[in-house]
């Protein structure tokens, strides 16, 4: 019997798109058929962070998109609608990176929650400085 297609979703914000964003993304995509993306909006990341990001969330998109990897894009708006996106998206893997550890156990009813360790010494706030100090 043909198997069904096996969905994972993954959220993020993606700002300053860097190589670990494609590394979790390519370890993400390899647990499934199919990876849905969901992006992160400015003004959940301006509530949650308390800053706007330096690539607009159609920048983000258009970047996260485009990756061999990603079947296709959302926009997350709030992290209180995870439980509706992963329903909404038939999602069989939720992965976040390990920095979110234990944070979403309860979705396992809905579908597998898996954590990807970090790539380690990059991120988007260290660029930032980086080029700020350039
Ligand atoms: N990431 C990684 N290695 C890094 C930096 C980031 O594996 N050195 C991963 C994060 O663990 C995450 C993804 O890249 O899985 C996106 O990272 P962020 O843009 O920092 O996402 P975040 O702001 O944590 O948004 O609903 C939750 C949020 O949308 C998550």
């Amino acid at each position: 019997m043909p198997r069904m297609p096996r969905t994972v979703v993954t959220f993020g914000t993606f700002d300053v798109f860097h190589v670990g964003h494609l590394r979790v993304l390519e370890r993400a995509a390899e647990l499934g058929d199919r990876l849905v993306v969901g992006v992160s909006a400015d003004a959940l990341n301006e509530r949650k962070k308390g800053r706007v990001p330096v690539f607009s969330q159609r920048e983000r998109l258009a970047i996260v998109a485009a990756l061999k990897v990603v079947d296709d894009v959302f926009v997350e708006e709030s992290l209180e609608q995870k439980r509706d996106y992963l329903v909404e998206h038939g999602a069989d893997v939720l992965v976040m990176g390990d920095d979110w550890a234990g944070k979403f156990d309860e979705f396992n009813d809905v579908c597998e929650v898996v954590y990807l360790p970090r790539t380690p010494a990059i991120s988007t706030t260290a660029i930032i400085e980086h080029i700020a100090d350039l």
